[in-house]
């Protein structure tokens, strides 16, 4: 549906019930408090006992709605547990839980690899650089406090400043050796989007070992539908990757040489230049070391120009790029709007990639119960409505994509996303995904998140 337009007849109605602004935003702020483990959040209550890293940004953006020191602690937790080369890592173990696969005694991460924690226990890998836009929003909501709030935001940058800027540096460096602007990715779990259809190519050529140790898995006993959650073969894959890291220590260098997974992330590699540009503005206004804000400038500079060289003449999408083969992998999925998010594209052609963005084999689709980007186009063979990361709306990106228009000056445009977001979770489920076409809650419920959002959105 083009911004503007009326929305077509026929749509299916959105379920039963939906809630007020008022009773929906009380919903989200209970969920995030039933979801507090003290100093983290966990992702969702059964299926993501732990604290992720990029589900610790977008609730932080949510917390600070809430309470501005509360928001800081959560990405304090979130950094204590950063590597000594820079690394934020996916999952920050929860000690007091044992509910979730593959937990830290099959990433051993804190039995002496170089670099991590000794505690908390952490997974190696690393997820999307989100954690900028979540301090932006915590300085926003200080600001619109009272004088202990902006104290605590201060005090949280001057902290944070440096590890920040590690992060970002390691993504620069260590991710993007080749100096592409694109940033390598050693696991789909890496990129947040496990089974997109992005990763179906460079999964195919993942050889599972013989000697890889045999498990269970878990997610599977908890969301009661296995068809809602990758394969079991792709779980076989996903654990031959963390065998293949473990073996060469977690040492980059040697997954740069040894994964038999790597790729180009533009997604990752849109958000690298996002980030860096928002942190280099708070350092600018902070007087943060302009050694720093210079670095974050250059950076964010040649992910854009990454992101920019990766977009497909036809179809105007970007592209990610598997190294092993040099193939553009070129599947029509959410993440080929990434220059959306950087900007950087010429005038015309960004035009057109938001006409595809609204338009009938995206948010425009009049089969869509709400009009926000599936993970999938619905128009494309490989759309699969419940399954994950190959169909479904998840209202993070939907948030995700609101503030980037929003923060690019699109102000009508981010306005339909937010509206048409708050449609989809109207119903106060809180899910970690919807159907696209039927509005179905699907995957885990009260999931962080999506709290998250909504907050953000309503409050
Ligand atoms: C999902 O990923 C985890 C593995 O990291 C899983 O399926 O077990 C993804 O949706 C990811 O993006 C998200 O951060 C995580 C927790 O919500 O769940």
């Amino acid at each position: 549906m083009a911004v503007g337009a009326e929305r077509p007849r026929g749509l299916p109605p959105r379920g039963p019930v939906r809630l007020t602004s008022q009773l929906l935003a009380a919903r989200a702020a209970y969920v995030l408090r039933g979801n507090d483990l003290g100093t983290m959040t966990s992702a969702a209550p059964r299926l993501y006992p732990h604290m992720w890293s990029w589900d610790a940004a977008f609730v932080a953006v949510g917390l600070a709605r809430l309470s501005v020191p509360r928001a800081v602690q959560e990405l304090d937790t979130l950094l204590g547990a950063q590597w000594g080369d820079g690394m934020i890592p996916h999952i920050v173990f929860n000690p007091d839980s044992t509910g979730y696969f593959p937990g830290p005694e099959r990433w051993r991460c804190h039995e002496g690899v170089t670099g991590a924690p000794p505690y908390p226990a952490t997974s190696g890998i690393c997820q999307p650089p989100v954690h900028a836009i979540a301090v932006q929003r915590i300085v926003e909501a200080a600001r619109r406090q009272g004088r202990t709030d902006r104290q605590a935001a201060g005090e949280f940058i001057e902290r944070a400043w440096r590890p920040l800027v590690a992060w970002h540096r390691w993504l620069a460096t260590k991710r993007d050796p080749g100096g592409t602007g694109r940033v390598v990715l050693h696991h789909g779990w890496e990129s947040g989007m496990d089974n997109s259809p992005r990763w179906d190519g460079p999964y195919a050529r993942v050889v599972v070992g013989e000697d890889l140790p045999p498990y269970r898995r878990r997610d599977t006993e908890v969301v009661g539908d296995p068809s809602m959650r990758p394969s079991d073969r792709e779980y076989d894959r996903y654990l031959w990757l963390i065998e293949e890291m473990r073996r060469a220590g977690y040492d980059q260098a040697l997954l740069h040489e040894r994964m038999s997974f790597a790729v180009e992330d533009v997604l990752v590699s849109a958000l690298l230049a996002v980030a860096c540009d928002v942190l280099a503005d708070i350092g600018e206004e902070r007087a943060q070391p302009a050694a720093d804000v210079a670095d974050l400038r250059a950076w964010a500079a040649r992910s854009r120009a990454g992101v920019v060289a990766s977009v497909d003449p036809v179809t105007g999408l970007a592209r990610d790029r598997d190294v092993r083969t040099g193939e553009w992998l070129a599947s029509p999925t959410v993440a080929g709007f990434a220059p959306l998010l950087c900007g950087g594209l010429p005038r015309a052609a960004e035009a057109a990639l938001l006409a595809t963005f609204e338009g009938e084999d995206w948010c425009g689709n009049p089969g869509l119960a709400a009009a926000v980007p599936p993970s999938t186009s619905p128009t494309a063979g490989a759309f699969r409505p419940r399954e994950y990361w190959r169909g479904p709306q998840w209202p993070v990106l939907a948030w995700l994509f609101h503030w980037s228009f929003a923060r690019r000056g699109w102000a009508e445009r981010a306005a339909v996303l937010r509206e048409e977001g708050l449609r989809l979770v109207g119903a106060g489920d809180f899910a970690e995904y919807y159907d696209p076409l039927t509005g179905e809650p699907l995957g885990s419920m009260q999931q962080s998140w999506t709290a998250a959002a909504v907050l953000d959105w309503l409050c």
